[in-house]
């Protein structure tokens, strides 16, 4: 059980050095959170840490890693609980999506995917639940649109964020009365995201769509809001949709 008072959770967050983690991270302790922030580029977390404990309230703590690399998230998760006292919320982000024609992908390409967003979110679970069940604690998903839905050139990434889906419903059911599960579904969100597609053409296609996506800070707007509603009721999935007016 975290010594944390009620209003300061203890959150856990992968894939923090971009995008929708980086926004989280720093809202989070904005709001007086404290954010153990994980990702591979350490420069990035650091930087980031600077600024966000600079104005605080909360407080953030960063570590190198990746998610692929099981010891390592084990020994994350026992530096997060050392450092902070528990965990209360556990939002493993850290996820890619590399776009092409199913008839001409690389193998290595579907199976980083496979990798990072399905293996990679199952080992931040498999090591920090049983720290969420001792604080009756909450994980917060990143899904897509692409978890209910199949779009072109997208195949293999729809079907990891299928699985992501699954998984939050699978905690929802296992652990009821134990851990909360919120997936939170964003169609485009203007990070880094498409610029791990290596079709040039389909990169050119796409990239103004996210471009003219969700700005990564209104989906950590959603995390903020559902560790917020802990005691009210639970958000088990929310999609977000870009406003194109
Ligand atoms: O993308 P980006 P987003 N080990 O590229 C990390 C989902 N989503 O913020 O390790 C550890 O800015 C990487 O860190 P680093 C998406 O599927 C997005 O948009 O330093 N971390 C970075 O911090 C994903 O689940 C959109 O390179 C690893 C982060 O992941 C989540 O949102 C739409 C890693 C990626 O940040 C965040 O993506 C949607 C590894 N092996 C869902 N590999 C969208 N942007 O439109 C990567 O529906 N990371």
């Amino acid at each position: 059980m975290s010594t944390s008072p009620l209003s300061s959770k203890v959150i856990f967050l992968t894939g923090a050095s971009s995008g929708i983690g980086a926004a989280s991270a720093k809202l989070l302790v904005a709001n007086g959170h404290r954010v153990y922030a994980t990702a591979r580029r350490l420069d990035r977390l650091e930087a980031l840490a600077l600024q966000a404990n600079s104005n605080g309230p909360g407080e953030m703590k960063v570590q190198a890693l990746d998610v692929l690399d099981v010891p390592a998230q084990q020994d994350a998760v026992r530096n997060c609980v050392a450092a902070f006292g528990g965990i209360d919320v556990v939002i493993p982000n850290a996820g890619l999506g590399i776009f092409s024609n199913m008839g001409e992908a690389d193998l290595d390409d579907w199976f980083t995917m496979v990798d990072v967003n399905i293996k990679g979110v199952l080992a931040t679970l498999h090591v920090s639940l049983p720290h969420l069940v001792a604080s009756k604690g909450l994980v917060i998903n990143i899904g897509s649109v692409a978890s209910r839905n199949v779009f072109p050139f997208s195949g293999v990434y729809c079907a990891t964020k299928h699985a992501v889906l699954a998984l939050g419903e699978a905690i929802r059911q296992d652990l009821r009365t134990q851990v909360a599960s919120t997936t939170i579904c964003p169609g485009a969100v203007n990070t880094d995201f498409i610029e791990q597609t290596k079709d040039t053409e389909l990169l050119d296609q796409y990239r103004p769509n996210f471009k003219k996506g969700m700005h990564p800070e209104f989906i950590a707007e959603q995390v903020l809001l559902a560790i917020q509603n802990r005691g009210k009721g639970i958000v088990s999935d929310i999609t977000l949709r870009p406003d194109f007016i």
